[in-house]
């Protein structure tokens, strides 16, 4: 039987696959479970209710939230989870990503929403890691050899 998902991720089209590469290469790296599912906060509005109102219930921990442009994604799936986000926003083709980082970072007093920088995806993979790390001493031990590795260079 399959690992049960700890992580999730979600992100607004197929065309943001590429980038979130690096955020599901980094999770499998560190031997952390996770499930994916495409589903944009315009497009698919019912799909990602329903997502991330049983994300808690699945057994999910943190939540990924990847979108570009207009990106309401994270705010739209913190609204329906007490789960931590993490946003990645992309970069676009008109505005570098400003729009997608400003649409996601400024979330109003009240409802959180962790973000990284634009493009963050790995990065994303690790925060979300660390955050398993408080409660898993495992994870904390891959967490530090990462960083220790990354120090040696
Ligand atoms: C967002 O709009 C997606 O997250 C993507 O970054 C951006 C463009 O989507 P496509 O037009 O490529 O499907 O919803």
């Amino acid at each position: 039987m399959a690992e049960k998902a700890l992580v999730g991720i979600i992100m607004g089209s197929k065309s943001d696959l590429p980038v979130m590469g690096a955020c599901t290469e980094q999770l499998e790296e560190f031997g952390v479970p996770f499930e994916m599912i495409i589903a944009s906060a315009h497009r698919a509005p019912d799909r990602v209710h329903e997502w991330a109102a049983g994300a808690r219930e699945r057994g999910l921990k943190v939540i990924i939230a990847a979108a570009g442009k207009a990106a309401h994604l994270a705010g739209v799936v913190a609204a329906f989870t007490s789960l931590p986000i993490v946003g990645v926003p992309m970069k676009t083709s008109d505005l570098g990503g400003m729009d997608s980082l400003l649409s996601m970072v400024q979330m109003p007093s009240g409802v959180p929403v962790a973000c990284v920088a634009i493009g963050g995806a790995k990065n994303a993979a690790i925060y979300a890691t660390q955050i398993l790390a408080t409660t898993d001493p495992g994870y904390a031990r891959v967490i530090e050899d990462f960083k220790r590795n990354m120090a040696e260079g």
